[in-house]
């Protein structure tokens, strides 16, 4: 058993830390506050490497692996969990080509986002239909060599800024899983439209939007995988995606940690700093019993992604334990901040607003313990 990350890791945590400290720390409450998406950060990060870094070698990208990219999500998030979106959900769009796509497909989609700073988006939910995820409405309907796309996508992350989105389609609304079908959309599909959603309670510096299909037609070799696959294509990329999640999580949570440390130490009540009492220091061991095993359970699911072995289990406890976890630390150091911690001036507000939707987006909770248990009582 190694717990010791490679020195090829610590360099990359490094990168991301300092990444996050000099790009994205001192902008996370102006772009929060605007709701607006920060493109430049995306072109910094594609500068530096931290962009799309799952985009394998043979189709021009870095490579890394599950546990490489939640390192930097970790970072990222410690930032802003907001922002970290934009970049973890351009990983999530490149992951179904992973699992899903030829070598061909993989070149020709991916490549072109190793070139210039550029997103992808992964289209599954619908308005009335999210963690039913089988049930899709959105239609597929084949058209000589080309497939024709109508239906409406919801909560879709870097949804129309991306300049490729994988979208899941059914070709028989009667024929359940086994009538998906995984296509790839470009930006400028005629008939394809975005509507940003507006007013989220947090991570509002991630673009979430509506995506519409009108009559879109993409060409048939634009299929991942076989008539039938899309279900399943979706689901393996989910069990990989969840764990930076996860990774994310603990980034809140840390963060929630570091804020209470130092607001405890300088803040004074009954003649002595507010660190001195035993009311506080509970709240602090609590955060840090929260992080180190939540780093655990992310790690280990991480690992075993990267060792081909199934991690489906693993993910949906770490994404579920860590997402909880985060929420519950930032709750925490909203206390410890007392009236202070919940107005803006202070970080920890939006740490909570940040980390409620971890506990929804990528499979809400409830849907993690479906997983859990089925993988028990099989
Ligand atoms: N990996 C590979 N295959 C999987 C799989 C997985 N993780 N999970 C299910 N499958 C396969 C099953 O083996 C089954 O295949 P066969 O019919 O060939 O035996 C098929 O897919 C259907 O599986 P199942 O019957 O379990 O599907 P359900 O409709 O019961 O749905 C849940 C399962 C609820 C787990 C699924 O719909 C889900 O994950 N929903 C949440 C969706 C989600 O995360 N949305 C967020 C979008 S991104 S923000």
């Amino acid at each position: 058993m190694e717990f010791s990350l490679t020195d090829e890791q610590r360099q990359l945590q490094q990168l991301a830390r300092d990444f996050t400290r000099r790009e994205i720390i001192p902008i996370a409450s102006e772009y929060d506050q605007k709701e607006e998406m920060p493109w430049q950060v995306v072109e910094k990060a594609f500068e530096v490497g931290l962009l799309n870094v799952g985009i394998p070698d043979h189709a021009g990208g870095l490579g890394l692996g599950m546990l490489d990219e939640c390192l930097i999500g970790e970072e990222l998030a410690y930032g802003c969990m907001g922002i970290f979106t934009i970049l973890m959900a351009s990983e999530l769009g490149i992951t179904p080509l992973l699992v899903g796509a030829t070598e061909e497909q993989q070149k020709r989609f991916l490549t072109p986002l190793t070139e210039k700073p550029g997103l992808a988006a992964f289209a599954l939910s619908e308005p009335n239909n999210g963690s039913d995820a089988a049930a899709m409405h959105t239609t597929a309907v084949l058209d000589g060599d080309e497939w024709v796309i109508n239906g409406t996508k919801m909560w879709i992350s870097n949804g129309g800024a991306a300049e490729l989105t994988v979208v899941f389609a059914t070709t028989d609304r009667q024929g359940g899983h086994r009538a998906s079908v995984a296509l790839v959309v470009p930006k400028d599909a005629p008939g394809f439209s975005a509507n940003k959603i507006k007013h989220k309670m947090g991570q509002r510096a991630s673009l979430t939007s509506e995506l519409v299909f009108e009559n879109v037609r993409v060409p048939r070799d634009n299929q991942l995988g076989g008539l039938g696959d899309g279900f399943k294509i979706a689901m393996k990329t989910l069990d990989k995606t969840r764990i930076p999640v996860a990774a994310g999580s603990v980034g809140i949570a840390r963060r929630a940690l570091d804020e209470s440390v130092k607001y405890a130490r300088a803040r004074e009540a009954f003649g002595k700093p507010i660190a001195d009492f035993q009311a506080i220091q509970f709240k602090l061991a609590e955060m840090a019993m929260g992080i180190e095993t939540g780093r655990l359970i992310y790690q280990k699911a991480a690992w075993l992604v990267d060792q081909g072995q199934p991690h489906g289990f693993e993910s949906a406890i770490a994404k579920a334990y860590c997402s909880e976890m985060a929420f519950n630390a930032a709750n925490e150091a909203i206390q410890v901040h007392g009236g202070y911690g919940y107005v803006g001036e202070y970080p920890v507000e939006k740490l909570l607003r940040d980390s409620k939707l971890n506990t929804i987006y990528e499979g809400t909770n409830e849907i993690q313990r479906v997983v859990i248990s089925r993988a028990l009582l099989r």
